[in-house]
């Protein structure tokens, strides 16, 4: 896999379509923006010795929202690539759902098992924080990655971009689709997600400008990182809106249902979907013509900075303060940025001219 991304990295600076991002980064005039919670701000304090030798044989568990689920199927991975590289002992434990509370009782387990690190992506940024204050306490390291916690529930966020490109950069792509005119839609994961929560704001934010002043959004609706949900609510959206033109979709297992009921329904080639996915499912849709654009960003690759700022942590090299620096393998060395965060990089758009350089 590493050779992977590194083929995948070293394309990055090539493609034409990045170039869209890139200027709405600079718009943006900072790729540093985060998720936010609504919590006070309670980064991990404490001595760390950025010279501390690596501990080997140490135990790290990844906790998706959910198992099966390409998308955390390809965080997984990326983890278990690194750790693996690390010397660590490796597991993924989960629930099949994405509710609020469903990661709970795995934190426990970890934690009466004594692992050395949990790397979770948190369902909701609340539910978790007890039992991941209990782990913390008995010296477990905690990384976010993906959606965060409220900051007292982990040492070290690593997200995956910036929030801020991922809102307004969807909203610009469909606008420019649209003519910036039409009735719009969200379909999101769920209602208690950070990630979900800070994308959507942003996208508020967006197409609060004057230049999609006739872009309406009309309704946001929850699929629940669930096929059948997804696809229900897409068709539900379609049908209560006959004018709808375009659905805003931040979800991986989202986009994919609704681009499936948008391609063998009427609406198709009339109704613009956008969002995030994986280049694996949504590969036929761009193919097809359903869709011309999605975005995303390498998930292994964040999988992977999560294993080594694991080890980093446990190693006691870093304590998630802001300005430490940690070795993080292929991806070199990154610096513990504002509230404990670690950015991945900027978002990756997919077209029908980059898919197919991207395997995940
Ligand atoms: C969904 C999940 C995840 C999100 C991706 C893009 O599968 O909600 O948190 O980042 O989509």
């Amino acid at each position: 896999m590493l050779n992977r991304l590194a083929r995948v990295r070293a394309r990055v600076p090539l493609l034409a379509a990045f170039a869209l991002l890139a200027s709405l980064l600079a718009a943006c005039g900072s790729t540093q923006s985060s998720q936010k919670s609504g919590g006070t701000t309670s980064v991990a304090s404490g001595d760390a010795n950025p010279s501390a030798p690596l501990r080997r044989g140490l135990k790290i568990a990844f906790l998706p929202k959910m198992l099966n689920n390409a998308y955390f199927t390809a965080a997984d991975n990326g983890g278990q690539e690194a750790a693996k590289a690390l010397g660590m002992d490796f597991k993924v434990v989960g629930p099949s759902d994405v509710g609020a509370s469903s990661q709970v009782s795995y934190i426990n387990t970890l934690t009466s098992q004594r692992v050395n690190a949990i790397a979770i992506s948190a369902s909701d940024q609340n539910a978790v924080v007890p039992a991941l204050t209990r782990a913390r306490a008995q010296g477990i390291k905690v990384v976010t990655w993906d959606s965060d916690a409220a900051p007292a529930g982990r040492d070290v966020f690593i997200n995956s971009t910036s929030a801020e490109a991922v809102g307004r950069g969807l909203v610009q792509d469909l606008g420019k689709q649209l003519g910036h005119k039409g009735q719009v839609a969200i379909l999101a994961a769920t209602p208690n997600a950070l990630n979900q929560i800070t994308w959507v704001r942003w996208m508020k934010t967006e197409l609060s400008l004057p230049k999609y002043k006739q872009m309406q959004l009309v309704k946001v609706v929850y699929g629940q990182d669930d096929d059948q949900q997804s696809f229900n609510q897409t068709q539900g959206l379609l049908q209560a809106y006959p004018n709808l033109k375009g659905i805003l979709v931040p979800t991986s297992a989202g986009i994919a249902a609704a681009a499936r009921y948008v391609d063998t329904s009427k609406y198709k080639g009339k109704v613009i979907v956008t969002g995030l996915g994986t280049p694996d499912a949504m590969r036929k849709f761009i193919k097809d013509g359903t869709l011309k654009s999605f975005m995303l960003w390498d998930v292994p690759k964040m999988g992977y900075l999560a294993s080594y700022a694991a080890a980093a942590l446990a190693s006691g090299q870093i304590s998630g303060t802001e300005g430490q620096s940690f070795k993080a393998g292929d991806l070199g060395e990154r610096t513990v940025g504002k509230s404990g965060e670690v950015i991945l990089g900027p978002p990756l758009m997919f077209t029908a001219a980059n898919i197919d350089k991207y395997h995940f």
